[in-house]
């Protein structure tokens, strides 16, 4: 079916679904719902009652849905976002939903149903355990990350993919949202009026502006691997037993520790949220050991998968016969990984875009405790990246600061 661009309605997606190549049986009775509920686009889950089968539509909007037309936005994002999922399937397999269909004409994606799985934001927020997440994502991180970099894939061929993409709409938000607008006064910026001091203390302090600064020059400079991009908790579906990763619309080439400090960073939110647990403190203790052994092994085998990866198909000569080399890049990328983390917990609390984690709180001083402890966190984290020296003592630095 081909068509102009325009945002569709739940009975176009089902005329596109019909018209796969059988996908759906002739006889199939299809029903449309559009379930979006993320921040840019819109999204039909496709059900035929008949048989069972399903699948999901993503289509790009021209424009940030969760501010409106005033902010304009490239559709191409949308093949950045098919071409990132094909890709990530096939170094990462089974990590991310299966691609059948892209129509650059609608900027359209139709992919695999994983409504059998949960968000992990969600699936967390109530307490569930997800006892592979770290496996999987290690894997994930470690394998897509590897093979597009400089070391697992052809230099010049990486040269030419990353120009596939460029991807600059969606960059410039992450640019503007994550290291700019928290440290400074901006009509972007959300938070409550309880924790005016600790905006206003983001904004003023030099020190932190100086290591905001680093951060924020390696993501708009350093190009060391095709990253996800926004690789948050509510980018990931899960299951206790499976792990998918999805909507990486912002995909590009970016420093690698991006992506790892994304995941941490969604942790630890998590962690600063189980302030809700009032009047349980066993329960909060209990989940809060789960997320920190999660963030200890999401990193601990990232490092022995990334290490092996390096060890037997490396392309670069010199990098590989150089074992300092190695340790080097493995303990930089924790800092960058550490630093990323804690820019992208202060930008939950003060700027455009929050997570459920904590504004779901209902009770208000509960609420204010968790967006305190996360901002802590936050800030101990960019202040200490780039001395950290291993995954224990950044999580005891974000202890401490939640502590206190
Ligand atoms: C205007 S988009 C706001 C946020 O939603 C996405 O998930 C990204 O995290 C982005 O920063
Ligand atoms: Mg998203």
């Amino acid at each position: 079916m081909t068509t102009t661009y325009h945002p569709l309605s739940e009975q176009e997606a089902i005329e596109i679904a019909r018209s796969l190549d059988h996908f759906f049986p002739a006889n199939a009775k299809l029903s449309s719902k559009e379930i979006g509920d993320g921040n840019l686009n819109l999204v039909f889950h496709i059900t035929d009652s008949e048989s069972g089968k399903s699948l999901i539509m993503k289509q790009a909007l021209p424009y940030a849905k969760v501010v409106g037309e005033s902010w304009p936005l490239s559709l191409d994002r949308s093949r950045i976002e098919s071409e990132a999922l094909i890709l990530q399937n096939k170094l990462a397999p089974g990590l991310a939903p299966i691609v059948y269909h892209y129509d650059p004409e609608l900027a359209l994606t139709i992919m695999e149903d994983l409504s059998d799985h949960v968000i992990m934001r969600k699936g967390l927020i109530e307490g569930t355990v997800y006892p592979h997440a770290a496996e999987h994502l290690s894997t994930f991180l470690a394998q897509t990350l590897f093979f597009t970099s400089d070391f697992g894939m052809n230099q010049q061929q990486k040269k030419v993919q990353l120009g596939k993409f460029i991807n600059p709409d969606l960059c410039k938000i992450t640019e503007d949202l994550i290291f700019d607008d928290p440290y400074t006064v901006s009509p972007n910026n959300s938070y409550e009026a309880a924790i005016e001091d600790a905006a206003e203390a983001l904004r003023t302090d030099a020190a932190l502006h100086l290591e905001v600064a680093i951060l924020r020059d390696k993501f708009l400079t350093k190009a060391e691997a095709l990253l996800h991009g926004d690789l948050h908790t509510g980018s990931v579906f899960a299951t206790p037993e499976s792990t998918k990763v999805i909507d990486p619309e912002f995909a590009y080439y970016g420093p690698m520790g991006f992506d790892i400090g994304a995941i941490i960073a969604n942790l630890f939110m998590n962690y600063a949220g189980q302030e809700h647990w009032i009047g349980d403190a066993g329960k909060r203790a209990e989940f809060r050991a789960y997320l920190v052994e999660t963030v200890r092994s999401l990193w601990t085998q990232f490092d022995a998968k990334f290490r092996k990866l390096w060890d037997e198909h490396n392309v670069d000569r010199l990098a590989s016969s150089t074992p300092a080399f190695k340790a080097f890049y493995m303990s930089r990328l924790l800092q960058d990984a550490v630093g990323f983390a804690g820019c992208k917990i202060v930008r939950r609390i003060v700027g455009l875009s929050h997570v459920a984690d904590i504004d779901s709180i209902p009770d208000a001083a509960a609420r204010e405790t968790a967006q305190r402890m996360a901002l802590r966190i936050g800030t101990a984290l960019i202040k200490a990246n780039r001395s950290v020296r291993s995954i224990d003592e950044a999580i005891d630095i974000a202890l401490s600061a939640a502590a206190n």
